[in-house]
C-alpha cells in the first residue's frame, strides 16, 4: 500500500506567471508515485489554490453544475473554477468513479478537507510509465502549464522485458510553460527567419524550418530550458553505460520529437514501452526492443527507451527536434533539453531495475488486433473562429461523432456522445479537418493504431494518446487515424471522456463523453448504472 499526502499549491513568480506544484509534507515536489500491480494507492489531496487573476483559458467560463455551497460534495459538485482541482490518472485502467478516476463531476475546492483518492492498481496493469494531472474542464491548461503534473510508475517492466534486468533507470518529466523571455530576439546562432514566414503570434510560420520563437518554454524535471539560448540541464552518466530513460511529455500544448546526439550525430534509442505498455505486451511482437534515432511524443504521451552513455570526453545532447504542427499549429522548434556528460565518477541514478526478475505471465486476453470489431465509428476534429471575419477572434474547438451536430463539450450535460457495451472492441476513425495537429486521448483504455490516413500500419503495440495529422487544405480527403478501441476490461464500465490532449483545445471544447454499459445490468453495481446520479461513491 502506498499512502501519499499531497497539497496542490500555487504562487506567483516575479515575472507574473503563476506556478503550480504538488507538495509532499516534507516539501518535495510532484513526487514520482511507484506502485506494483495489485497495490493499493491512498492519495489524499488538499487543495491549497488561491485566486491569482489567471488568464482565461479556453472556454474560460466558471460553470457551476450544482449547488456550490461551501462544503458541497466533492464527488458531485462539478464546480469549474480556477481554484477547483481534481486528479486524472492518465493511462491506468481504474474505474471512472469518484475517489478513483472520475473527472466529470469530481471537483475539490480550497475549503474542502483533504480529498481521498483510493484505488488498487489492477493486477493486469502493464508495467510502465503513467502520470497524474488535474482535469477541470476550462482550467486544465493553466494548472498543467503552471507545473501541476507528476509521474506514476507501475513497477516491473523488467518482468515483461528481461533485457532490462539490472538497468539503472531515470524518470524525466518534460513540462511546458509560458515564455520567460517572450520579447527576446532569436539566438544569434540561429538563421534569420524571413518576415514572410512569421505568423501573427510572432512565431515562425511553423513550416518545419526548426527555428524561430517557440510557443512555450520547456523544462526537464523542473529545470527550465528557456528561449532564446536554451541553456541545457545536465545529465551525468558513466561512459557507455546503458540506462532506461522513462520520458513523459507533460506539456499542455508542446509536441516533442526526442533524440540523443553524440558530437551532433543522432544515436539509436531502444524503445521498450509506449504510453505505459511494453511493446512486447503483444505475444506476437517480434522485438523486445525497437531501435529508432528519434521518438515523437504528443502532449500526454510517454516513451521508455534504452540510452547508452557517450564515450568519455564525447559531448552528448538530449534534444527535441522540430515538429511540423501545421499552419494553425504552434511553433515547436529544434532545441536542447540537456547536455549529457560522461565521466567514470558520475553518480548512479537513484533507482535500478531488478537484476533477476520473475517473468510476468502473458496477458490473459487475446491480442486486440486479432479481434473483429463490433462496429466502426467516425469522429472528427474541427475548429471555428467565433468571428469568421476576424482571424484574431477566439477559436471554438470540437470533436464530433460523424452525423451529430458539432457542439463544444458541455460540462452541464452528462449525456454521452457514444454508448458502448463492456466486452466490445470497436474501430474508431478519427479525422482531422483542421490545419493543425491534434492528439487524440481517451481515459481508462488503450488502443491499437491500425491505419494512418487509410494506409495500414497495424502497430503491434498499444497507445493511449495518438497524433492525428493536420489537413493541408488541398488533399481530397481529410487525414485520419483508425484505432482499435478496447472496452473489454470490466473496470471501463461507467462514463468517461475522450479529448484532444492539447489542453487549450480540450478546455476550448474539444472533448466528448463515452458511456460503457455493463454487459448485464442485473449484476452491475448500483453506483455504475447510467441512470443513477445520486450515489457515485467509489468506495465506502
Ligand atoms: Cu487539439
Amino acid at each position: 500500500m502506498l499512502l501519499v499526502d499531497l497539497t496542490v499549491h500555487n504562487y506567483k513568480e516575479k515575472d507574473g506567471t503563476t506556478r503550480y506544484c504538488y507538495l509532499l509534507p516534507n516539501g518535495n515536489q510532484s513526487p514520482t508515485l511507484r506502485l506494483k500491480p495489485g497495490e493499493l494507492l491512498i492519495l489524499k489531496l488538499k487543495n491549497d489554490l488561491t485566486e491569482m487573476d489567471l488568464p482565461d483559458s479556453g472556454a474560460g467560463h466558471t460553470h457551476l453544475r450544482a449547488n456550490s455551497s461551501k462544503h458541497s460534495d466533492a464527488c458531485e459538485s462539478g464546480v469549474m473554477s480556477a481554484t477547483s482541482t481534481n486528479l486524472h490518472f492518465h493511462g491506468l485502467t481504474v474505474p471512472p468513479v469518484c475517489h478513483q478516476d472520475d473527472v466529470l463531476k469530481t471537483s475539490i475546492q480550497p475549503d474542502d478537507p483533504p480529498f481521498e483518492y483510493r484505488f488498487r492498481v489492477p493486477d493486469n496493469e502493464p508495467p510502465g510509465l503513467y502520470w497524474y494531472h488535474p482535469h477541470i474542464h476550462g482550467f486544465s491548461t493553466g494548472q498543467v502549464l503552471g507545473g501541476a503534473s507528476g509521474a506514476l510508475v507501475v513497477e516491473g517492466i523488467e518482468r515483461a522485458n528481461p533485457k532490462l534486468a539490472g538497468l539503472p533507470e531515470r524518470v524525466f518529466v518534460i513540462r511546458d510553460q509560458d515564455l520567460l523571455n517572450p520579447n527576446a530576439p532569436p539566438s544569434k546562432s540561429e538563421p534569420v527567419v524571413p518576415k514572410t514566414l512569421i505568423d501573427r503570434d510572432g512565431d515562425s510560420a511553423n513550416n518545419g524550418t526548426g527555428f524561430g520563437k517557440p510557443a512555450k518554454d520547456l523544462s526537464l524535471n523542473f529545470v527550465p530550458v528557456p528561449y532564446p539560448d536554451y541553456p541545457p540541464a545536465i545529465i551525468r552518466m558513466k561512459p557507455g553505460e546503458r540506462q532506461l530513460w522513462r520520458v513523459l511529455n507533460a506539456s499542455a500544448v508542446t509536441y516533442l520529437n526526442l533524440a540523443v546526439l553524440f558530437n551532433r550525430a543522432p544515436q539509436m534509442l531502444g524503445i521498450v514501452a509506449l504510453d505505459g505498455v511494453p511493446i512486447n505486451w503483444n505475444p506476437a511482437a517480434v522485438n523486445e526492443i525497437e531501435w529508432h534515432d528519434h521518438i515523437g511524443l504528443p502532449p500526454g504521451a510517454r516513451a521508455e527507451f534504452i540510452v547508452e552513455g557517450p564515450p568519455a570526453g564525447v559531448p552528448g545532447l538530449f534534444v527535441t527536434r522540430t515538429v511540423d504542427t501545421g499552419q494553425g499549429g504552434e511553433n515547436d522548434p529544434n532545441r536542447a533539453l540537456a547536455s549529457i556528460v560522461a565521466t567514470s565518477d558520475a553518480p548512479e541514478p537513484q533507482s535500478t531495475l531488478s537484476a533477476s526478475p520473475e517473468p510476468l505471465p502473458p496477458p490473459a486476453l487475446p491480442w486486440l488486433g486479432s479481434l473483429t470489431p463490433t462496429r466502426v465509428r467516425k469522429l472528427y476534429f474541427s475548429e471555428k473562429l467565433q468571428d469568421p471575419n476576424d482571424p484574431n477572434s477566439a477559436t471554438t474547438f470540437y470533436i464530433t461523432v460523424d452525423g451529430q451536430t458539432p457542439t463544444p463539450f458541455d460540462p452541464a450535460s452528462d449525456v454521452p456522445n457514444i454508448v458502448v457495451k463492456q466486452g466490445d472492441v470497436e474501430d474508431w476513425i478519427i479525422e482531422n479537418r483542421t490545419s493543425e495537429l491534434h492528439a487524440f486521448h481517451i481515459h481508462q483504455i488503450h488502443f491499437e493504431l491500425l491505419d494512418w490516413s487509410g494506409i495500414p500500419v497495424n502497430e503491434l503495440f498499444l497507445r493511449d494518446t495518438v497524433n492525428v495529422p493536420y489537413y493541408n487544405g488541398r488533399a481530397l480527403q481529410y487525414p485520419s487515424v483508425r484505432l482499435r478501441m478496447d472496452f473489454r476490461d470490466p473496470d471501463t464500465v461507467g462514463t468517461f471522456v475522450y479529448h484532444c490532449h492539447l489542453l487549450e483545445h480540450e478546455d476550448g471544447g474539444m472533448m466528448g463523453i463515452v458511456r460503457v454499459e455493463p454487459t448485464d445490468h442485473a449484476h452491475a453495481p448500483e453506483s455504475l448504472l447510467p441512470s443513477n446520479r445520486v450515489s457515485r461513491t467509489g468506495h465506502k
